[in-house]
């Protein structure tokens, strides 16, 4: 098994689908947590100036869903087969737009009518990749409440994960969707990912 280094900010943001997905597979990882004052001097060094960065025996990989993609298909959580696949990617795109909007909202200005741009745009792209997820959830036609086929995939942890703060600010908030709703609870419950909860380090984002 190659040796993982996964290096982010001491928060969840764009980093925490690694860490759940490695969880997910009881695979370890070295989980770097840098600290904002220690980003300067690392920047330059980066690929792309930016994180997270997973490094796979020493080679570096940059860009969050390509980590995550990577990830996936390494642990076997990517799908089934080709449509499978397809709509996991296409269920994490949607997620991971919500997320952007979320990002979008925190870096908004602190004026009224910034933020209240932000924040519509915020609920508008939640319903709308909350509809589109349960569609896709409604159509698949295993029973076993995953998104997806009959298996987790990254498509449930990602939806684990995309929510989180939402449901801590409001534990109504996804009563609209249940099979989403029903889909977290299952991944939340699951042994492994229960246990990295319990010991994860709590960060308000
Ligand atoms: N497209 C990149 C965006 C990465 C990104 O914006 N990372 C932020 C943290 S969430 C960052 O490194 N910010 C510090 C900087 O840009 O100097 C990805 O998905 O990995």
């Amino acid at each position: 098994m190659p040796k993982y280094v996964f290096t982010y900010f001491d928060g969840r943001g764009r980093g925490e689908p690694a860490r759940i997905l490695f969880a997910a597979a009881g695979v370890p990882f070295e989980d770097r947590r840098l600290q904002q004052e220690e980003w300067p001097a690392l920047k330059p060094k980066t690929p792309g100036g930016s994180l997270p960065i997973l490094e796979v025996d020493g080679q570096p990989v940059s860009q969050s869903l390509v980590i995550f993609r990577h990830l996936a298909r390494t642990f076997g959580l990517d799908g089934e087969n080709l449509l499978d696949k397809a709509k996991v990617e296409e269920i994490v795109e949607y997620l991971i737009e919500f997320k952007n909007a979320g990002f979008k909202m925190m870096f908004a200005p602190k004026d009224e009518e910034s933020q209240k741009k932000a924040k519509e745009e915020l609920g508008s792209t939640f319903d709308k990749s909350c509809t589109r997820v349960e569609n896709i959830m409604s159509a698949n036609k295993s029973t076993d409440g995953w998104a997806v086929g009959k298996k987790m995939t990254f498509a449930d942890i990602l939806l684990f994960e995309a929510f989180e703060t939402a449901v801590a600010r409001d534990a109504a908030v996804l009563d609209k969707f249940p099979k989403i709703k029903a889909c977290r609870a299952k991944v939340q419950a699951l042994p492994k990912i229960k246990n990295y909860l319990s010991k994860r380090k709590e960060t308000p984002f």
